[in-house]
């Protein structure tokens, strides 16, 4: 039997504003254990998860955002964001099928046609839209720019995600695999934001509750407007442990909160939004899945 080489290759991902980005991501990586890992990255592109399977590696990057320049800052992004699309092995451009071309789409084929990277255009949402109206909305997608596939998808229901799997790993140049297979990394500042947290609970508490307590940073993301969403969970063994962190009508798990979030919001130099959950896992610290999950293995 011939054996056939390892594929491997960067993935960037664009596309306006709630087009279905990160839903596409979490629904290729699926069930796979997020760990996190500080791990170096590039300066420009965020590793945003690594996909692999026997036969090949996909990274999948956050790309710069890249809108309209308003200001000199903007420009000097717009044109990184273009240096950064150079140095991938494919562009993914999701669209909405149902909100339909807008001016922010024509600005991102714009400065695509200055690159030579080969450019999916994904129609996401198609589990919104009336099958009839996808053909015209893909002729006029299709008008602007030369798409080296138009693959129409639903994220969230999962349509057709594995034939752009299928054409992503077509595309890719044969590769050693970057990453060990069962890093499936996520932003490596999730890890860190989740120690600070613990890092509150510890200064708030005393005896068994700081041994008992991990923390996991469940959503992470920039908001418009320039804000950081994070949820998180605090998971302690024991119900009692639990009424410990909450506190007298929530106000520990108030005090923490209100702790890391200014200490999160130094960290990443925004406003932080954080989402403060308190569970109880029952020996969560003898479970391999939960210890991977927490990121204290690898
Ligand atoms: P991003 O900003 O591009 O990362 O977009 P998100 O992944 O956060 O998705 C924005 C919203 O669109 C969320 O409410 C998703 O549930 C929703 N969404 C994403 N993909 C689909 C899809 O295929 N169909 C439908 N109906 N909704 C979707
Ligand atoms: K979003
Ligand atoms: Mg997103």
């Amino acid at each position: 039997m011939k054996e056939t080489a390892f594929k491997s290759g960067f993935v960037a991902l664009i596309g306006r504003p709630n087009v279905g980005k990160s839903t596409l991501l979490n629904h290729v990586l699926g069930q796979k254990v997020a760990i996190m890992s500080d791990k170096p990255q590039t300066t420009r592109n965020k590793i945003r998860g690594v996909y692999t399977t026997d036969t090949a590696q996909v990274i999948f990057l956050d790309t710069p955002g890249i809108h309209k320049p308003k200001s000199r800052l903007g420009d000097w992004m717009v044109k990184s964001a273009r240096e950064a699309f150079e140095e991938v092995d494919l562009v993914l451009f999701l669209v909405d099928a149902k909100e339909g071309m807008g001016a922010g789409d024509r600005f991102i084929m714009e400065q695509l046609r200055e690159v030579r990277t080969p450019v999916f255009l994904v129609v996401n949402k198609i589990d919104q839209v009336h099958p009839d109206s996808l053909l015209p909305l893909i002729d006029r997608y299709r008008k602007e720019f030369d798409f080296k596939e138009v693959v129409p998808i639903s994220a969230l229901k999962g349509n057709n995600t594995s034939t752009l799997l299928e054409l992503i790993l077509k595309e890719l140049p044969e590769g050693p695999p970057y990453y060990p297979s069962e890093y499936v990394t996520d932003h490596p500042e999730r890890f860190i934001v989740g120690e600070l947290i613990r890092e509150k609970v510890l200064h708030l508490t005393r005896e068994e509750i700081p041994h008992s307590v991990a923390v996991m940073v469940e959503e992470m993301e920039r908001e418009d407007g320039d804000r950081v969403y994070v949820r998180a969970t605090i998971y302690t063994e024991r119900p009692s442990q639990k009424g410990i962190l909450i506190g007298k009508q929530g106000s520990m798990l108030k005090e923490v909160g209100k702790r890391a979030r200014e200490e999160i919001g130094r960290l990443l130099g925004s406003r932080v939004y954080l989402d403060l959950w308190v569970k109880v896992k029952k020996d969560w610290r003898n479970e391999e899945f939960m210890l991977r999950q927490f990121g204290y293995r690898e």
